[in-house]
């Protein structure tokens, strides 16, 4: 069965969903936002305080498991919710943010790659869409399977960091918004806008503000908002156990990347604060890379919620 310290199967999550909706029927609503090409719901969890005086007025959005292999994303987002919930009735720190802001939660937003990673290969990243064949040589094909999700959203898409091979890991899409996943999200957010945006990916430990597809590149409020609140977020983060994050654009700290969803939930949708976190460890040597151990799921889900809860009380203050 499900558990909050281990990597759970997606059926598993969905069943804890439920239980938390059957629990606590008054904060918490189920949404089927759409179908994966394996048609497996993609279940968003709606939290909110019983006494929300604004009426669902100020949202964030928080995703998850965009990449299969990164499955410590799934387990922080579910922690977040059960923080969020348990939290609502004995810390009025949790009370008010719940009573001011709708939580918008899907743990897995890839669960066609998430199962495939669990099943069959640890190391997939992409979704399932079916496998797409060319031709090589006289009496030979190549058929690959998989869109890499964080680059099928309809910013700068295909222009850096992406691949038109379906073969390869950054493979984009045969354009944007071509997969079901990615397809269900916008059409939710565009319904939805929230007031923040939030992707959990692994890993790194970074904190990365838009944008991502081109070297310095920022929103004209990078330095006056989006930069100033993730470093107080991330110094939250880093007051509970030390855990050190950067900050900075992708692009600038990694490598270019166009068509993320961060990015385009900035550039296109204007949400005020997007932004995509890289979870824990920091390198792929002591810390196992996308295999973190089991035992490191409760301080991952304490600390980062300590820094979503900063982000949520800037949305408070501000909206
Ligand atoms: O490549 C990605 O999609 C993200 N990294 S991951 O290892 N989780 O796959 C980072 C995307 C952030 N944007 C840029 N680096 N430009
Ligand atoms: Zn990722």
């Amino acid at each position: 069965g499900f558990a909050y310290d281990r990597y759970n199967s997606l059926d598993d999550i969905h069943k804890e969903l439920k239980r938390l909706k059957r629990e606590n029927p008054d904060m918490v609503t189920l949404i089927d936002i759409g179908e994966s090409h394996e048609n497996r719901t993609l279940l968003l969890i709606k939290l909110t305080g019983r006494r929300n005086p604004m009426g669902g007025k100020v949202s964030m959005w928080i995703d998850a498991g965009i990449h299969a292999r990164e499955w410590i994303a799934p387990a922080t987002a579910m922690n977040i919710i059960k923080e969020l919930i348990t939290g609502y009735e004995k810390d009025p720190t949790i009370q008010k943010l719940m009573d001011h802001i709708e939580f918008y939660i899907l743990p897995v937003m890839n669960p066609d790659g998430y199962e495939y990673s669990r099943l069959k290969n640890r190391m997939w990243r992409k979704n399932r869409r079916p496998a797409t064949c060319r031709r090589r040589h006289f009496h030979s094909t190549l058929c690959c399977a998989g869109v890499d999700l964080n680059r099928n959203f309809d910013w700068f898409w295909g222009s850096a960091g992406a691949s038109n091979d379906p073969c390869h890991e950054t493979y984009g899409g045969p354009q944007s918004f071509s997969e079901p996943e990615s397809m269900a999200v916008r059409d939710f957010l565009e319904e939805n806008t929230p007031q923040a945006f939030i992707t959990l990916h692994s890993y790194s430990q970074m904190w990365l503000i838009p944008y991502g597809h081109r070297k310095r590149s920022y929103p004209q409020d990078f330095h006056t908002a989006l930069r100033p609140l993730a470093l107080r977020a991330t110094k939250a983060l880093y007051e509970v156990y030390g855990t050190k994050y950067q900050v900075g654009t992708g692009a600038d700290l990694m490598y270019e990347a166009s068509g993320g969803s961060h990015d385009w939930a900035k550039g296109q949708l204007n949400v005020p604060y997007a932004y995509l976190i890289e979870l824990r460890p920091k390198n792929s040597l002591m810390g196992h890379g996308f295999l973190l151990p089991e035992r490191e799921i409760p301080a991952t889900g304490i600390e980062t919620f300590e820094a979503i809860k900063v982000v949520a009380d800037e949305l408070v203050a501000q909206f």
